[in-house]
């Protein structure tokens, strides 16, 4: 069926430069010849306008409180990025969403959402449960899944909250989580598998409990890949790589059986090309997506 490629050359929600290259690295690496094989009749908007981090206000900050560099600028990307992502659909294509860092998608749930009750999960090492009040870094990629579900700041602004119920969003592959990002967790109704979880369950089980959250009385899920969600030997060209991670093999095991729910968008996100060795991150971040949109190996 048909399919748009929407790039987001972010890199104002996290510390890293070179992030804002991901969506080339990932076309480069290929992506529009795949999905062709995949019998996807993909088409490429290019790459939504981002503010260069030179010429944007890194103190501007909205909500009122607590610190979040750029936000005024995420808010204006993540906007066109709802309004593009949910035109997508209402085109009968399916949108890929391609990062730039993870703040984008704050854009692709919103858009996804608008006209559907979705689930989300959540690939990741990083929970990205952090508020404005709550971030060590004041990095917005650190804060999407708080920022879509309309936690604590993001609850009184315009733009963040997505209307998705928390006890459809499940996070996987977690293993790096800030003090007051656990507390919030704990207070919420997200569900997290760690690490640990894939250790005792294997990443099928866990994948199927998570697709399970997502899938309970929504109309679709959205699927959001971090590659840091990987191993570093696997995908080195993230910006905050966290040791411990899911395996080149698990990652497709838990991609393909994404594929086998209903998945009604996707991203990849925070491929960083400066920081990779030959694009290897960014060829993982195609093969991911193949699975996740349905490739079999036979
Ligand atoms: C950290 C790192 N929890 C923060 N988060 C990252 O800055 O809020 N998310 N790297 O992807
Ligand atoms: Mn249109
Ligand atoms: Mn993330
Ligand atoms: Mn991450």
């Amino acid at each position: 069926g048909p399919l748009r490629i929407i790039g987001v050359p972010m890199d104002l929600g996290a510390d890293r430069r070179g992030v804002d290259m991901g969506p080339s690295a990932i076309r480069y690496a290929g992506l529009g010849d795949e999905l062709t094989a995949l019998d996807y009749d993909p088409s490429d908007v290019g790459d939504l306008p981002v503010t260069h981090p030179e010429v944007g206000d890194p103190d501007a900050v909205e909500p009122a409180t607590g610190h979040a560099k750029y936000v005024a600028e995420v808010r204006d990307v993540c906007t066109r990025l709802a309004d593009e992502v949910s035109e997508t659909l209402a085109d009968g294509a399916f949108p890929l969403v391609l990062g730039g860092d993870h703040s984008i998608a704050i854009g692709s749930v919103n858009g996804s959402a608008r006209d559907a009750d979705i689930g989300v999960v959540w690939f990741d090492a990083h929970a990205d449960f952090n508020t404005p009040a709550t971030t060590p870094s004041g990095n917005v990629h650190g804060m999407p899944v708080a920022a879509f579900l309309g936690e604590g700041e993001f609850a009184d602004s315009d733009w963040a909250p997505a209307g998705v119920d928390p006890s459809n969003v499940a996070l996987v592959g977690i293993r790096s989580v800030d003090a007051s990002e656990r507390a919030a967790l704990a207070d919420s109704d997200v569900t997290v598998f760690t690490m640990s979880d894939i250790d005792e369950r294997g990443i099928t089980d866990v994948t199927e409990d998570a697709l399970d959250v997502a899938s309970d009385g929504t109309d679709g899920i959205h699927v959001s890949l971090d590659l840091d969600w990987l191993d570093p030997n696997e995908a080195p060209g993230v910006g905050t790589p966290v040791r411990g991670g899911v395996t080149y093999r698990e990652a497709h095991a838990a991609l393909e059986r994404t594929a086998q729910r209903d998945v009604r968008s996707m991203e990849v996100v925070e491929v960083n090309p400066i920081l990779d060795r030959s694009n290897r991150t960014a060829e993982l971040a195609v093969e991911l997506a193949a699975s996740g949109l349905g490739k079999r190996i036979i």
